[in-house]
């Protein structure tokens, strides 16, 4: 027997911009048409982390931080998963840092997207490793994620969207869905989408943003020119945001199913040892 959920509605402050990554995200699974049962949708701990219990999908809440490590699990364990990683920038960037540059450097087949609203939503507001100017430490630089990216030699996909032009963020966000569907690696994703109740950026950064697919000659698969573009930008104090890069490099399923027999958690024989071991190690804790 099966039971099909509806999905749930946003507990999120009217005016939040995750509203709208959600209705992006749901918009590139709807327009690759995968079907609900075949998309996973995996979020960390935040306002951010309850993204993946609105979109028609399997949701995962993973642990703060770790959302990549899980998503990479089951896209490894089920290579038929369209799978979408969410996270904040609290989530992604300070305690999960470390995975997104493994990720970037390994490029498994996934969409990870980072909700960058300069703060910690969910804890009331407190400072993100991408706040512009932090109230603990005015003098430190905010991180540039997608100048992070560009430094890893192995990323495929960097893009930053802004919630306010939804038009080009659903573009790169049916863009992104298709680059990790067809198995050429992370698509990574960050949009801009500002918490109105603890840090309203929207005035501000609608200001500073600045569309490098807008510029004349610039080629999103040349990765000099993206980091020159980008660093100057942010030198300006400037955003840039659009398609940042788009680049080739074997993904972590070429490198590591290439010569190995695929791991595959479906597979009837798999699925009955695994049960048989979880019996085991259940019986061992009962009394
Ligand atoms: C291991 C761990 N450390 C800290 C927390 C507390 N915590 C919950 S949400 C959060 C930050 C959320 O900020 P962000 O990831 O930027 O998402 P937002 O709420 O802004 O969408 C923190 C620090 C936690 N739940 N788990
Ligand atoms: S606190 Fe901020 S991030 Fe959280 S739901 Fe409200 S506006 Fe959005």
């Amino acid at each position: 027997m099966t039971k099909t959920y509806d999905t749930g509605h946003p507990i999120w402050c009217a005016g939040c911009g995750h509203f709208g990554v959600k209705g992006a995200i749901q918009h590139a699974l709807d327009d690759a048409g995968v079907p609900m049962h075949e998309a996973f949708v995996l979020a960390g701990i935040g306002c951010s982390g309850t993204v993946q219990n609105n979109i028609g999908a399997y949701g995962f809440h993973a642990m703060h931080g770790r959302v990549l490590p899980n998503a990479i699990g089951a896209s490894l364990a089920n290579p038929d998963l369209t799978v979408v990683a969410a996270a904040g920038d609290g989530d992604g960037y300070a305690i999960g840092a470390g995975h997104l540059v493994h990720a970037l450097k390994r490029n498994p087949n996934l969409l990870y997207v980072v909700m960058n609203n300069g703060v910690y939503g969910l804890t009331k507001g407190q400072d993100s490793p991408t706040k512009e100017v932090p109230l603990a430490a005015p003098e430190e630089d905010p991180l540039d994620a997608m100048l992070l990216g560009l430094s890893i030699r192995s990323s495929t996909f960097l893009a930053r969207g802004i919630t306010t032009r939804s038009t080009q963020l659903n573009e790169l966000m049916v863009m992104g869905l298709e680059h990790a569907r067809q198995g050429k690696g992370m698509a990574f994703v960050e949009v801009l989408s500002p918490c109105v109740t603890y840090h309203d950026t929207y005035p501000e950064w609608m200001n500073k943003i600045h569309d490098v697919n807008a510029d004349p000659g610039y080629r999103a698969e040349d990765r000099g020119m993206a980091f020159a573009t980008a660093l100057e930008l942010v030198e300006q104090d400037r955003i840039p945001i659009g398609l940042i890069y788009h680049g080739k490099h074997p993904s972590l399923q070429d490198e590591i199913l290439r010569e190995l027999v695929p791991i595959n958690a479906l597979s009837e024989e798999k699925a009955a040892e695994t049960r048989a071991h979880m019996d085991n190690v259940l019986a061992a804790y009962t009394v």
